[in-house]
């Protein structure tokens, strides 16, 4: 392999989850790990605004042989990245003319754009934006677009299949998984169906591994601020 070296910077069940899962799926547990503590603010020092101008987890470090590092943000190019560089994991259909792929790359964007900015938005209305900022108009909105538009379409494919895109685990369900688990802590995705998916997906020692610390998770910060 031309890459030497692997450290994500994390925080607990965040986004950065996905790319630790999709890390332990792919990597093993060859790979370093950092908490960062976003809530005492350190996604906001020089040293991390330097690896990181959005001030947010994950960040993907990888070294390459000759010693150079390469930066990667963004959870959901992380897991797409990984599913494709270890073909033989099979998180993803091959890239080409096919419709699997094509299935497959429509959910991955589906969840890392679409329900993801939905739930963004559910969290900074309800969780982080000062009273005078937050406005439950938009929380509504959202979370009924979220229960009309989205949940449906999860649950016609979770219907018939067992995983997001066929009967068979692909990286979208890393991304719809934590969407998922994201969107029951705001009272969404309640249908048995849902759970019945997520104790599919629970069963992977990669998922056990990638959430084990998920209950030092602290929905609201210390003290609400802009976002
Ligand atoms: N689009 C980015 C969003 C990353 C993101 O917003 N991470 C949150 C945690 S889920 C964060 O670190 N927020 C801290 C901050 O913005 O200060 C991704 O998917 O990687």
């Amino acid at each position: 392999m031309e890459y030497t070296k692997f450290k994500l910077y994390h925080y607990p069940a965040t986004r950065s989850a996905r790319a630790r899962w999709a890390l332990l799926e792919t990597l093993g547990e060859d790979f370093e790990i950092e908490r960062i503590e976003l809530y005492q603010g350190i996604q906001y020092t020089p040293a991390y605004l330097d690896k990181n101008p959005n001030h947010n987890v994950p960040i993907l470090e990888i070294t390459r042989t000759d010693g150079t590092v390469h930066i990667m943000l963004e959870s959901a190019a992380m897991v797409a990245w990984l599913a494709d560089a270890f073909p033989e994991k099979e998180l993803a259909p091959a890239p080409g003319l096919s419709l699997e792929r094509a299935d497959y790359l429509q959910m991955l964007h589906f969840a890392g754009g679409w329900m993801d900015m939905m739930l963004w938005q559910i969290r900074l209305h309800e969780h982080l934006l000062s009273s005078e900022e937050a406005d439950p108009r938009t929380t509504k909105r959202y979370r009924n677009k979220f229960v009309t538009e989205v949940e449906p379409q999860l649950k016609g494919r979770l219907t018939s299949t067992d995983f997001i895109c066929g009967m068979n685990f692909s990286a979208a369900d890393i991304l719809i998984g934590h969407n998922m688990l994201w969107a029951q802590s705001y009272q969404l995705c309640e249908d048995p169906i849902f759970k019945q998916y997520l104790s599919r997906l629970s069963a992977r020692p990669a998922f056990i591994q990638a959430f084990a610390d998920a209950e030092d998770f602290e929905p609201e910060p210390p003290a609400r601020k802009t976002a």
